[in-house]
């Protein structure tokens, strides 16, 4: 199916929808040292050397070096109050570097990172040629420590520091986040609404060091996470717009994440258990804001990508052809059919529910439900092992394929409620490789009314993030793995990363 005489019309209502950012100061409030410490996460952690009006209104040496600690996360320009005293005989020359973690501060950026841009490291060097009074950092940094550091500068002055500030933004209302947090719960809450705020950019990024970008699986969670806090209606279909109209032109099919600074939305990287979600994320959407009017404009190409997706089925499951990225979770031995058939009976079932709330049955290809009813039939089939009680897959038990088929609605309802309430039990099967799919934990066991079971499993992986002294809640959390990167560098990991925002029931 073809969308491209409504790209330009729907580019259009996204880039109308392009949110004023809104700003918020934040001060340096410690000057600190990293101490390697095996007995904290990834074996560093910073410690309080001196007050920063210690070193502020003090001549600089030719040669000096300082780590600000800001005390929490904070996505914007950093901004520098100086003078020089002195003849200004020569440029000043100011290095930088913007870090989320002890960890990442302790790292030599002229490092080796496989698959990834050594560019993603927040880090340069600033001059000036007039003795100016405010240095604002060009690019938006996304840090709690930033390192400041001159080297031989001229011996005719010395440079005083005056202010070490920052000028965060957002697109979420920085008032709605609580300013205290005592119980593990509040604390939890709270690093969740901060996570989620550095994310509200122009869009929903993913993470504001890295991708800086808008992934529809992330926003998937971002967006039922927003509906609970900063209820940003407009901030989602802005997204869902940029989403429909950076779909390729040839086969209609939605991107897993949108390059936004384009004359068109550019697509990349095509995950299939993201782009079957858009209408998932469409029905909340409306669910939420009561838009139906952004339902029935974008309803066709969320039924399209569901059409697109029947293209993978074989013998009435789904087939993995070796043609798409299968997402689902980053534990690279997860087997992915099964889960992938579950995410298809979910995402149709959805376009369903919202073909029902539009009133657009008649508009459906072809009838979703009897095609529902038999994937089901199919994976339990096909999947489902009635002596353990589980999904199996080449003799794989996971986590993933379990908490999909609850989603699907596979098994009756009360077996699917006593699948994951004995799930939460079998650490020998397959576990979540991270917050992501930890999160799709969360949502199903609330689906099925388990609150206090989806409490547990929140004070258990994300209170262990605050235990290691999360700012922010991150892309990537192994407990037995503080190294784990699905890039070889834990330090170009993102420590702020909304697919991590988790909803306390
Ligand atoms: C990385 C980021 C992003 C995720 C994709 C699949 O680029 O973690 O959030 O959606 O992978």
């Amino acid at each position: 199916m073809n969308f491209s005489e409504q790209t330009e019309r729907w580019k259009a209502i996204a880039d109308s929808l392009k949110p004023q950012l809104n700003h918020q100061w934040r001060t340096a409030v410690s000057i600190v040292r990293m101490v390697s410490d095996p007995s904290v996460w990834q074996g560093i952690r910073s410690e309080e050397i001196s007050s920063v009006p210690e070193i502020l209104d003090k001549e600089l040496p030719e040669t000096w070096e300082y780590i600000f600690d800001f005390g929490e996360y904070c996505v914007g320009y950093p901004e520098i109050e100086l003078e020089f005293r002195g003849i200004f005989d020569s440029p000043f020359r100011l290095e930088y570097k913007l870090s989320e973690t002890p960890y990442e501060t302790s790292v030599d950026f002229q490092t080796e990172i496989n698959g990834l841009s050594r560019s993603w490291f927040q880090d340069g060097v600033i001059t000036v040629d007039e003795p100016v009074k405010k240095i604002r950092f060009p690019r938006r940094g996304a840090f709690r420590y930033l390192t400041l550091k001159s080297f031989f500068n001229s011996r005719a002055y010395h440079p005083v520091l005056k202010a070490v500030k920052c000028d965060c933004v957002s697109s979420a209302d920085f008032h709605l986040i609580p300013a205290k947090a005592e119980t593990l719960e509040e604390k939890i809450n709270r690093i969740s609404l901060v996570t989620l705020a550095s994310c509200m950019q122009e869009v929903f990024e993913d993470g504001p060091k890295r991708d800086r970008r808008l992934w529809l699986g992330d926003l998937r969670i971002q967006a039922l996470a927003n509906y609970n806090s900063f209820r940003n209606y407009d901030l989602v279909k802005r997204c869902l717009y940029l989403f429909a109209a950076g779909c390729q032109p040839e086969t209609g099919r939605i991107p897993g994440c949108i390059y936004r600074d384009h004359p068109q939305p550019a697509g990349g990287c095509y995950i299939f258990d993201y782009s079957i979600m858009f209408g998932d994320i469409l029905l909340d959407y409306i669910r939420n804001s009561g838009d139906t009017e952004t339902g029935k404009d974008l309803f066709l190409i969320a039924v399209h990508q569901c059409e697109l997706a029947l293209e993978e089925f074989e013998k009435g499951c789904f087939k993995d052809f070796r043609r798409h990225w299968l997402f689902i979770d980053w534990r690279k031995e997860l087997q992915k059919e099964c889960p992938e058939h579950c995410v298809v009976i979910y995402a149709m079932s959805r376009v369903f529910e919202l073909a029902e709330l539009l009133e657009m049955e008649k508009e459906l290809p072809r009838d979703y439900q009897s095609l529902i009813a038999e994937f089901r039939k199919n994976g339990r089939e096909k999947w489902f092992d009635p002596v353990s009680g589980f999904f199996t897959e080449n003799g794989q038990y996971s986590w993933a394929a379990q908490i999909w088929a609850a989603y699907a609605e596979i098994l009756p309802e009360e077996s699917a409620r006593n699948l994951l309430r004995e799930l939460l039990q079998k650490k020998d099967f397959l576990q979540p490789g991270g917050p992501y799919l930890y999160n799709q934990l969360v949502l199903v066991l609330m689906k099925y009314g388990l609150k206090e079971e989806a409490r547990k499993v929140i004070h258990s992986y994300w209170g262990a993030m605050v235990s290691h002294g999360a700012d922010a809640f991150w892309e990537f959390y192994l407990p037995d793995e503080p190294m784990f990167s699905a890039y070889g560098n834990a330090a170009v990991n993102s420590h702020c990363h909304a697919w991590s925002t988790v909803i306390i029931p």
